[in-house]
């Protein structure tokens, strides 16, 4: 598939999405979220994509957020219109069923911190920073960093970005756990495919269940959590890739899973 803003590359079962707008620092307008959004249905109906990659080109940024030139003029209507997109492609990529990995090398800054909150997991470089700068430009973050931003590291330390505007350097974002890890700028893309591959390697009925109970579950209260956990975790005897797993640890050799 081509696009104008994005580059979709796939390869042993990883697809790697960069947002490719390096000049603008990766800025998220109308347009790359429109071809975001089509990028996802076709890696979402592709069964042979077993993890994705999110990115930014360039060196300086993963996103330095929504693009301020394109909101400067926008009226009400025509902001709450592009809210609704971006929070729309949010939402997709939470509720993608293959793992979202955001490989995030520099800024990742209002929307573009929103972005890397929807994926499941953060990997940063040495060089990235992370912040909700909305207040400075007068509003607040309209693609649900309000509420992702809290549920990931708590209403206080959520409440100090949000309301100071601060960013923070990515052992800062490490320690109070919106990312995952931090790793070298020249490492982390490979840092990326590593982990896509280790995951790309287990029982995909498994990953994908993984992803959809810690989601769906965090919804619920603990008790109903249980259950709904109880009724996956009996789905997956139903897969070949359970019957498969469990024969190859009796058997002791690797599990050979066909992701069914
Ligand atoms: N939008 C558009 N262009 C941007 C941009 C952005 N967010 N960030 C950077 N650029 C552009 C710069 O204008 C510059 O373009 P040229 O002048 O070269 O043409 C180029 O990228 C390089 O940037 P700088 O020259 O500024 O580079 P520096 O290294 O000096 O600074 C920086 C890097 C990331 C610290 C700085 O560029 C910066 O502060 N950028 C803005 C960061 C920011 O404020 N991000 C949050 C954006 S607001 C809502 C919907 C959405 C949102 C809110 C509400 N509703 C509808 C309710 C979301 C809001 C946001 O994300």
């Amino acid at each position: 598939m081509e696009f104008r803003n994005l580059l979709l590359e796939v390869s042993a079962g990883v697809a790697q999405v960069t947002l490719n707008r390096p000049k603008a620092l990766n800025a998220l307008n109308e347009e790359v979220f429109s071809e975001l959004s089509s990028c996802l249905d076709t890696i979402g109906q592709d069964s042979s994509v077993r993890v994705v990659i999110l990115t930014g080109a360039g060196e300086k940024a993963f996103v330095a957020g929504a693009d301020i030139a394109f909101m400067q003029g926008l009226s009400a209507l025509e902001a709450r219109r592009f809210s609704l997109m971006g929070q729309e492609v949010m939402n997709r990529i939470e509720q993608l069923p293959q793992p979202v990995i955001a490989a995030v090398g520099g800024f990742a800054l209002g929307g573009g911190c929103e972005l890397a909150l929807a994926c499941d997991i953060r990997l940063a470089s040495e060089n990235a920073r992370f912040g909700q700068p909305e207040v400075n430009l007068g509003v607040i973050p309209g693609f649900a960093g309000t509420q992702r931003l809290a549920r990931l590291v708590g209403s206080g330390k959520a409440k100090e970005l949000l309301l100071t505007g601060d960013m923070i350097d990515a052992r800062e974002a490490h320690r109070i756990g919106l990312v995952n890890r931090v790793v070298d700028r020249a490492e982390l893309l490979a840092a990326a495919q590593e982990m896509a591959a280790k995951i790309a390697a287990k029982g995909q009925v498994a990953v994908r269940l993984c992803k959809e109970a810690v989601n769906n579950g965090l919804e619920m209260d603990l008790d109903r959590a249980c259950r709904y956990e109880a009724d996956l975790f009996a789905l997956c005897f139903a897969t070949a890739d359970q019957k498969e797993g469990m024969a190859a640890f009796i058997e002791k050799r690797g599990a050979n899973f066909i992701g069914r």
